[in-house]
């Protein structure tokens, strides 16, 4: 580094401290919660904060990995920060330590705001700013050989050293910030055979086609958990609160013997764009929650069930849809899997029909009974409709937008759903041509979606394929395009490709 100029070893110097704050944070978060670290509490707060278009943006753009874009832009705004920060202090070493307290301040004030925080969430941002303005104070020395040079001197080797012992403090914290812990409670469970087995549908078979069932490994993922949150079998409780007769407080075996029902249910997430693949369908284990709810004895007038997560998280479902006689579960199995960690483990709620939004809690903790009108859960209060019902929705699988097939039969296939209302017919039309009638796959009931396929006779050129459904009640599917916010999105899919 000896021929590095002053300032490139300044702006090294600065990133040099950031690293080691924001490891030596990680590290202490470590004994505190994992959601207690600075950049996970900084970027929950942005994930709280952001306004809806943003978030649409970073979820079509990042789709899953939307997660991973927001570490990596709080990682690079810290970076260039500390960089300049580097560069001024060593001229002005006091910028240095007034941007460290900002941070570690900042670090401290958004994790104390978590909802699940606790006092000593505060105590990593601190450590970790503590650490950064130690380091800080060992690399920008006074010039002790008496030359003129102005600023302070950088002390290259510390830098390294700095890095190095950043990189190795950083690895620490995070591994013990990691999950390995419960992936191995997740392991130890142990789930009880079903009491009542639900029917089990049937798939097409046809390449390129999305599965009757979705693998845990492949099903969508949608949640604002920055950091998974930490919930263990052993430590695990349910409480049943609010405007209730009788408060309950279950534990994670209290569930597994109260007698589980499995059921195939689709779930999707109200942000699914037209064509969009945010949506699965799983064999859920789980207590039926209108037994829960009966126990517990809502007061006249709590016309919303308020479910909160570990993190404090929540939706608001309606107490009838709850009590209707569908199959809203509090959910503690997927697929014969207790729940990947992903996915809530140990316990997340299941409601046929509604969006997951104001449905599908994971890392369920609380249900709450309430009335809508006095609570609005994390969506509504950031203007999604309170009320939402799934839309019918269709959508072509294969073949894919703008592939090039053969001339001649070709098969297309697809799924459509209207959860509660179930799919009554699948229709294609090519270029704008008359309709034509999908094969549909064997049905369950309402609640799951429904595979089609139809075989098309593609004359050459470039061609276009719509699709539209027919629900239960003899809805046809809208054509209207309307866009995921407030409520839903909708319209046919409808896809360009080749034929030669
Ligand atoms: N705790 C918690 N639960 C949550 C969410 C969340 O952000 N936090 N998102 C909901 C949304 S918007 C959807 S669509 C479903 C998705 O469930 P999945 O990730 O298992 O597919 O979870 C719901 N449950
Ligand atoms: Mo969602």
């Amino acid at each position: 580094m000896r021929g590095m100029r002053p300032t490139i070893a300044a702006a090294l110097a600065g990133i040099a401290c950031a690293a080691v704050a924001v490891a030596t944070a990680q590290l202490a978060a470590a004994a505190v919660d994992p959601g207690s670290a600075p950049v996970a509490a900084i970027g929950a707060a942005v994930v709280d904060a952001v306004p809806e278009p943003v978030k649409e943006f970073a979820i079509r753009t990042f789709g899953e990995y939307d997660k991973l874009a927001l570490l990596a832009g709080i990682g690079t705004v810290i970076a260039a920060l500390a960089a300049a920060t580097g560069v001024a202090a060593r001229r002005r070493p006091w910028t240095g330590y007034a941007v460290l307290a900002l941070l570690g301040g900042a670090g401290a004030a958004a994790a104390l705001a978590r909802p699940a925080a606790s006092p000593s969430w505060a105590l990593p941002s601190l450590v970790g700013a503590a650490c950064g303005a130690g380091v800080l104070a060992m690399l920008l020395r006074e010039r002790s050989d008496g030359s003129a040079a102005p600023g302070r001197a950088v002390d290259r080797r510390g830098v390294l050293i700095a890095l190095g012992g950043a990189g190795l403090a950083g690895a620490a914290g995070w591994r013990l910030t990691g999950t390995s812990d419960l992936e191995d409670a997740r392991a130890a469970v142990d789930l009880p055979a079903p009491v009542d087995v639900g029917p089990a549908g049937a798939g097409l078979d046809v390449d390129g086609l999305t599965p009757y069932l979705t693998p845990n490994a492949d099903f969508y993922r949608v949640d604002t958990a920055l950091v998974l949150p930490r919930l263990l079998p052993e430590d695990y409780r349910l409480r049943i609160t609010g405007r209730v007769a009788n408060p309950m407080e279950l534990s994670y075996r209290d569930l597994l013997d109260r007698g589980l029902v499995e059921r195939e249910i689709t779930i999707s997430c109200v942000s699914n764009e037209v064509g969009g693949n945010l949506a699965g369908n799983a064999r859920w284990l789980g207590v039926p929650l209108a037994g829960l709810l009966a126990e517990a004895g809502p007061e006249p007038g709590a016309d919303q069930v308020v479910s909160r997560s570990a993190d404090g998280w929540t939706a608001g479902t309606p107490t009838a849809v709850c009590t209707d006689g569908r199959d809203a579960l509090v959910a503690v199995g997927m697929n014969g899997r207790p729940l990947p960690l992903e996915h809530g483990f140990p316990v997340r709620m299941i409601v046929p029909g509604l969006y997951g939004y104001v449905s599908a809690t994971k890392w369920l903790v609380e249900i709450e009974l309430s009335s809508f009108a006095d609570f609005d859960a994390y969506w509504v209060r950031r203007d999604w409709d309170a009320q939402a019902p799934v839309k019918t929705f269709s959508r072509i699988d294969t073949p894919k937008p703008l592939a090039t097939v053969p001339a001649g039969p070709v098969t297309v296939a697809g799924v459509a759903w209207a959860q509660r209302r179930g799919i009554a017919r699948v229709e294609v039309r090519a270029d704008g041509g008359p309709w034509n009638e999908a094969e549909l796959a064997p049905v369950i009931g309402e609640d799951t979606w429904r595979q089609w396929k139809w075989t098309w006779d593609a004359a050459p050129g470039r061609r276009t394929l719509e699709v539209r459904a027919t629900d239960g009640d003899g809805a046809v599917q809208t054509s209207e395009r309307a866009a995921p916010f407030p409520n839903g999105a909708t319209g046919w899919h409808s896809i360009v490709l080749n034929a030669e």
